[in-house]
């Protein structure tokens, strides 16, 4: 096991980092931005070094600075955590040359799911389900590209090769409008990742967001960790996650789960991943691959009782998986809300002091913040503040430990959401689970208030 790692990030996910570290008694470096010298886990840190200015750019983006505060902290290896670096492939590249462990997968790994387009040619040759399409990058010619839309069937989508979570991607209802499409989803891409390359996928309607959690180690072991359902989202970001999927047969999730760590074995994965599909009608599509921790781990944590962020320093100190497929039990249900300092209703950001934070408790309730009385979110980062995770025996145990969690909790001095997800949690459709990937914008464009 290594003696030192440093972790390159900040927020909820630099506490988790330093916390799973103090339970392997491996000492962790915080590295902090000046906007983030107050923050919990850089007071409880046995060491902690600047890495910048408040921007991302010049601080939790800074390779150099990053890859210097490990060497003057004689570090062994960088955990990412999420966003960030963590699924840029120059950066772990850089790590290992520098002579650190990335907490991850290999440079050549990330890079492969960073191209969604070789993400997906690999997944098809491992017997992944994708969603019907283009072979690949589209061609520059106009007459195939119709031909290639015509044995798709409209609606289309057109994607880029280097987007991804929701960026570079166009819909396309009719043959009129096809390839005046693909020039402008081309033109976008080539400005935003530096890279035209687009490819085409049918367009499905109303899928649910379901992605599976796998583990894997170096030597060619890997283990899925059942499901999340992550339909629950407004604009691309995730508002509420679950586990298990509501409805979802199980045979078919393990049916999926095998093809995912099969996959994971033939292109050497090591590390946590997720495989993230459409659902729809009973069936999987593979859409993408992330190369990272989630930042809704915790409720596979909860249904599992395994520690994602604790393997995943094993797995890349060199140790084995410390379990097996058959090892792996599922128990209850889990449930995270997002906790997010801005308006609960427009989503504006509401940065600022909190002049009172009252966590919630009680069985089967965590809460994963880094946050405290009297702490000023600063407005240079993304709005999370914190996770509310509840587990219960059923699905309707853990809602209502959610509602009374949700209950429980008193952040004032800033906006947050947690007016939406009380609402949430007692709505019918909700309640009755299954909801697909358009229901919150359907339902915040009813809202009355
Ligand atoms: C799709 C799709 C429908 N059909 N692909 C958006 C994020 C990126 N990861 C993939 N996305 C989508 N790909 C096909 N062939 C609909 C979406 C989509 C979506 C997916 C997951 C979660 C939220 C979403 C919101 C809008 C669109």
């Amino acid at each position: 096991m290594f003696k030192k790692i440093l972790v390159a990030n900040r927020g909820e996910i630099a506490l988790r980092i330093q916390r799973a570290c103090r339970e392997l008694g491996v000492k962790a470096v915080m590295v902090y931005s000046e906007a983030d010298r107050d923050a919990k886990y850089v007071k409880l840190a046995e060491e902690a070094v600047c890495i910048g200015p408040p921007p991302s750019n010049l601080s939790y983006l800074n390779m150099p600075a990053i890859i210097s505060a490990a060497e003057v902290t004689d570090s062994e290896a960088i955990h990412p955590g999420y966003g960030f670096l963590s699924e840029n492939a120059d950066f772990a590249e850089r790590v290992e040359k520098s002579g650190f462990q990335f907490i991850g997968p290999t440079p050549e790994n990330i890079r492969m799911m960073g191209d969604k387009v070789s993400a997906k040619q690999a997944m098809i040759k491992a017997g992944v389900p994708c969603v019907p399409g283009s072979e690949g990058e589209l061609p520059d010619s106009p007459v195939e590209i119709r031909r290639i839309a015509k044995a798709v069937g409209y609606p289309v989508i057109i994607k880029a090769a280097g987007g991804g979570g929701g960026r570079g991607m166009r819909v396309v209802h009719t043959e009129a409008a096809l390839i005046n499409a693909v020039q402008m989803t081309k033109a976008e891409a080539g400005a935003a990742f530096g890279n035209a390359a687009v490819y085409m996928e049918k367009f499905l309607q109303n899928p649910r967001h379901i992605e599976i959690q796998i583990l894997a180690d170096k030597f060619k072991n890997a283990v899925y960790l059942g499901e999340r359902d992550c339909s629950m989202q407004r604009r691309h970001q995730k508002v509420i996650e679950e586990a298990p999927a509501p409805g979802i047969p199980r045979k078919l999730i393990e049916k999926i789960g095998e093809r995912c760590t099969a996959a994971c074995k033939k292109i050497g994965y090591r590390g946590a991943g997720t495989f993230e599909f459409l659902y729809e009608d009973g069936e999987f599509y593979f859409i993408e691959m992330n190369t990272r921790v989630q930042v809704e781990h915790p409720v596979t944590e909860l249904i599992t009782g395994i520690d994602i962020v604790k393997t995943q320093i094993r797995v890349a100190a060199g140790e084995k998986l410390p379990f097996k497929q058959g090892d792996i039990v599922l128990r209850g249900h889990a449930i995270e809300c997002r906790v997010n300092a801005e308006d609960p209703y427009n989503f504006v950001p509401s940065p600022g002091r909190i002049t009172l934070w009252h966590a919630p408790g009680g069985p089967g309730v965590r809460v994963d913040s880094h946050v405290y009385n009297n702490y000023f979110v600063p407005p240079n980062y993304d709005s999370m503040i914190g996770k509310i995770i509840v587990h219960g025996d059923t699905r309707e145990q853990a809602l209502a430990r959610m509602r009374s969690a949700l209950g429980e909790t008193v952040i004032e001095g800033i906006n947050t959401n947690i007016p939406l997800h009380r609402e949430l949690m007692v709505d019918a459709k909700f309640m009755a689970g299954g909801t697909n990937i358009h229901y919150l914008e359907e339902w915040l464009s009813h809202h009355k208030r």
